[in-house]
């Protein structure tokens, strides 16, 4: 039997601890790279953070699979068996520029099925939580289940690229839903959009792509708390591939893909 207990108790510990060696970095010199293209930074810090997490799975679950942004986990195929999908910082753009708005993200899934989620924002030393079945927290105290919200009192985060001319989505169809809702914010961080809807600061959440660790534990807080994921047109998330992202409280979610992504 896996003690899912212990595993979670395990994994919250490591993320204070490294949550607290990234806030002692702020006063020291960070190495700053690019991958992808010139705005798609890493630094010395996401590295060093995950290989942390790795060097302590390892050790006390080597039968665990690891799948992390930076690269140093295990390249995987299929989500068989206990996997801790991570992403270091998320919000790396934020991290360098701003020192705040970033976050840890780690979640933990058994055969596909998100066990755990933990997202933590580092600087506000607030943690996300939830495990299968038995609520999301934020600080230890459970959040409510999404209440209804209509499109025209949402609060709905997205980022301004999606609404001018893009290659990933027609922004046409996104004008008038940024137009009908009561506000748009962006955050620059996924995990923390993830967990602002599922504690109800933010009501929904659009992006056209998001890798594994940007969402898996997110997914896990969101599902507790009744909220629905898809990808933008409404189809089914598959976890392990980079998709787009349409999250929500559920009769929200309902609405705006019928009304304003699907058509
Ligand atoms: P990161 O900071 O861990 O890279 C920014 O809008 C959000 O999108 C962040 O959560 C960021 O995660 C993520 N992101 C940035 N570049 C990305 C890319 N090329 N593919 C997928 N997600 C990305
Ligand atoms: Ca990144
Ligand atoms: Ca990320
Ligand atoms: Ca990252």
């Amino acid at each position: 039997m896996v003690n899912w207990n212990e595993i979670n108790e395990t994994a919250i510990g490591w993320v204070r601890e490294a949550g607290e060696t990234i806030r002692a970095s702020f006063s020291k010199t960070l190495s700053i790279e690019t991958k992808s293209n010139p705005n798609d930074l890493v630094t010395n810090i996401d590295q060093e953070t995950e290989q942390f997490f790795i060097s302590k799975i390892q050790s006390a679950y080597p039968e665990h699979k690891i799948l992390g942004e930076e690269g140093f986990g295990d390249k995987l195929s299929s989500l068989e068996g206990i996997v801790w999908i991570i992403d270091p910082i998320d919000g790396t753009m934020n991290f360098v520029h701003q020192q705040r708005n970033f976050a840890i993200s780690i979640g933990i899934y058994e055969n596909g099925v998100g066990k755990i989620g933990l997202i933590y924002d580092v600087v506000h030393d607030e943690l996300y939580h939830a495990a299968e079945g038995q609520g999301a927290y934020m600080d230890g105290v459970k959040m409510p289940v999404l209440d209804e919200v209509k499109v025209e009192e949402a609060i709905i985060a997205l980022n301004a690229t999606w609404v001018i001319e893009n290659r990933r989505i027609d922004h046409n169809k996104l004008i008038p839903l940024v137009k009908k809702v009561r506000g748009t914010r962006s955050y620059g961080t996924a995990a923390l959009e993830f967990a602002y809807v599922a504690s109800g600061r933010l009501d929904a959440y659009l992006t056209m792509r998001l890798a594994p660790w940007d969402v898996a534990a997110g997914l896990v807080l969101l599902k507790e708390v009744g909220g629905v994921a898809t990808t933008v047109d409404g189809k089914e998330i598959n976890l392990l591939e980079k998709s787009s992202y349409f999250v929500g409280e559920k009769n929200l979610h309902t609405a705006v893909v019928k009304d304003y992504l699907q058509s």
